[in-house]
């Protein structure tokens, strides 16, 4: 499962989007490192296919897909000098597979900001220099180590292509595999929220993000604790984390019993036996063949045997790659 970082300055509101998401109790202050230590804490992601599949199999259970989020302390100017102890915090963003960078677009006079007045730009920037020089150092102390030895020296050529080619905003997600055992942040993606007032995100889209979200976290917050609000404001909550899922590459399927209607989330590209090992390890093992339906097929007919009887079921082998909505049903 990737792990998904948040990122950013003290009080940006990294903790905030962590409930939000995760409904998790988490650590919120107006004072800046609240957060010490990585919070790690699950999103369930519940889609409209989803709701629409269990309108019909009516089972007892229902359990979404969902989504793991990492709630990292704030970094800080130097923070890549050890300042604010940067180096254990960007050690923490370095486990991650993905980075949402998080920056603050909300007025509040009580909850400081360590720069003094709003200006995401800035602070973008500000995170931007962290990340970079971060990087810079770790790829100048293992050019040095790997540059004499022989069998590294695929490996001592990207890192010295990076070497050269490293700035602010540039991301090498096509290195990311070849030099995973550096966790390097620049080869990761990312993608920015902005958390408060909606801006013109334009002069941000050049940058180095695959998307940029807006949503005021604080306010959302509010509509999940208070009923008439959530009659009145529809929720931004379930919207953003269906569109992020998709941003990620992730795909959905789903499965039914008689008991239990589930939705999961894959690689987009993977093959069926993937599918098969997250939905049981067992399954993996024995697998001998498997049935597959698109969920807005399924819908239509509503029914297994009568989908069958039809000839829409598919009987797929183990180097089916699945597709997004496919329902599967694993024989063993
Ligand atoms: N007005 C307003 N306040 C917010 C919003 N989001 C967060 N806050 C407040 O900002 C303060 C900091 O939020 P946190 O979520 O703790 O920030 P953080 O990024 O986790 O901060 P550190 O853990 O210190 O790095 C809290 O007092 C929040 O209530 C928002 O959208 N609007
Ligand atoms: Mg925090």
């Amino acid at each position: 499962m990737k792990k998904i970082g948040l990122c950013g300055l003290p009080n940006a509101g990294k903790s905030t989007l962590l409930k939000l998401l995760t409904t998790k109790e988490v650590e919120i202050a107006n004072y800046p490192f609240t957060t010490k230590k990585p919070n790690i804490a699950i999103a369930l992601v519940i889609s409209e296919k989803l709701l629409d599949l269990y309108k019909i199999t009516c089972t007892k259970e229902l359990t979404p897909a969902f989504l793991e989020f990492v709630d990292i302390p704030g970094l800080i100017k130097g923070s890549h000098m050890g300042l604010g102890l940067g180096n254990e915090f960007l050690s923490y963003l370095r486990s991650c597979d993905v980075i949402l960078e998080v920056v603050r677009n909300f007025k509040n006079e009580e909850v400081l900001h360590m720069e003094g007045d709003i200006n995401p730009e800035r602070d973008i920037l500000i995170i931007e220099e962290e990340i970079i020089e971060a990087d810079k150092r770790i790829i100048e102390e293992n050019l040095q180590n790997i540059q004499k030895k022989a069998k590294d020296k695929e490996k001592a050529e990207l890192l010295l292509k990076l070497k050269n080619e490293i700035k602010p905003f540039q991301r090498f997600p096509e290195l990311n595999d070849a030099l995973k055992e550096y966790n390097l942040l620049i080869t990761k993606d990312w993608y920015l929220i902005i958390n408060g007032e909606e801006i013109d995100i334009k002069k941000f889209q050049n940058l180095c993000f695959k998307r940029i979200y807006q949503m005021d976290f604080k306010f959302e917050l509010e509509i999940e604790e208070d009923e008439s609000l959530k009659k009145e404001f529809k929720s931004q909550k379930s919207i953003f984390l269906n569109q992020f899922r998709k941003d990620i590459n992730f795909i959905e399927f789903y499965t039914f019993t008689k008991e239990i209607t589930q939705s999961w989330f894959l690689e987009n590209g993977s093959n069926i036996l993937e599918a098969a090992r997250k939905i049981h390890s067992d399954f993996e093992k024995k697998f001998k063949s498997a049935e597959v339906i698109n969920i807005d097929k399924f819908l239509q007919i509503k029914d297994w045997t009568e989908a069958k009887n039809k000839g829409e079921i598919m009987i797929v082998g183990k180097d089916y790659i699945v597709k997004e909505g496919d329902i599967i049903k694993i024989n063993i």
